[in-house]
């Protein structure tokens, strides 16, 4: 009996290796999808600076800070530019630009009113939680200029996160309810755009069932860390259900 149980472990455990084996980068299919992929990253990274300086304007006091955070966000386009030229892949902008422009739109409406919450919700939060955890299942399967690229990029992703998280927790009492409205309003659109682009990602050997649970570790640990508690933080989960 244990030696039975303990074979099929072996098995599920290389058919776990295999999941996670690497894809051929040259193959016209992961070139295809990563055509998209890669422009997806590269517009989320040109979008993520142009936030950072529209934030600096919404909060003075910290300007300095979020120019410096904005220009990291440059520095992450040109390292995913470099790596598809790398694969020899034309990154599809067009698509990506589409694929941002509801959140864009409303990351631009709050930032026309002075609704510094939802830019901080929209960018920091959910935004930066988004490319944590992208990031985090990519540098498992990338190819290896990828990889060390992702690697330095995904470090300096939690100090966005982090900026976000203690502005919202110095103000969390007279900003929850905004917060919590932005975000039934936001969440979706993040879930949708992880619907939209998981077939790909699968051909990159990125599951989407990963993907969806590292995006809800990051999101959910800073929740707590802004001070929302446990019931707050489910509320606020759902938002992505229902
Ligand atoms: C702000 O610092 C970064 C904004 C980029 C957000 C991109 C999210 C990408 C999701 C697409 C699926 C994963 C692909 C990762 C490959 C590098
Ligand atoms: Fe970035
Ligand atoms: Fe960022």
């Amino acid at each position: 009996m244990q030696a039975f149980a303990s074979s099929n472990l072996t098995v599920e455990k290389e058919e776990l290796r295999s999941a996670d084996s690497l894809p051929d980068f040259s193959s016209e299919s992961y070139k295809d999808a990563y055509s998209r992929i890669n422009a997806v990253v590269i517009e989320g990274e040109q979008e993520a600076y142009s936030n950072f300086l529209d934030l600096a304007k919404l909060i003075p006091e910290h300007a300095d800070e979020l120019v410096k955070l904005g220009k990291m966000e440059k520095k992450h386009m040109n390292g995913f530019c470099a790596c598809g030229r790398n694969l020899a892949v034309k990154p599809d902008m067009p698509f990506a630009k589409t694929f941002f422009s509801k959140l864009h739109n409303n990351f631009l409406e709050a930032f026309k009113v002075g609704d510094t919450t939802t830019c901080l919700l929209i960018q920091c939060i959910l935004i930066e939680s988004f490319a944590i955890s992208a990031y985090h299942v990519y540098i498992r399967v990338a190819d290896p200029f990828a990889k060390r690229i992702t690697e330095g990029v995904v470090q300096d992703e939690y100090l966005h996160l982090n900026y976000g998280q203690e502005w919202l927790k110095a103000n969390l009492d007279t900003v929850k309810k905004d917060l919590m409205r932005a975000n039934k309003e936001n969440l979706p659109l993040i879930k949708s755009m992880l619907d939209e682009v998981s077939n790909d990602a699968e051909v990159l050997h990125m599951d989407k069932e990963e993907l969806m649970e590292e995006f809800m570790i990051a999101y959910q640990d800073s929740l707590l860390e802004i001070g929302l508690d446990n019931r707050e933080i489910a509320r606020m989960a759902l938002a992505a259900v229902i």
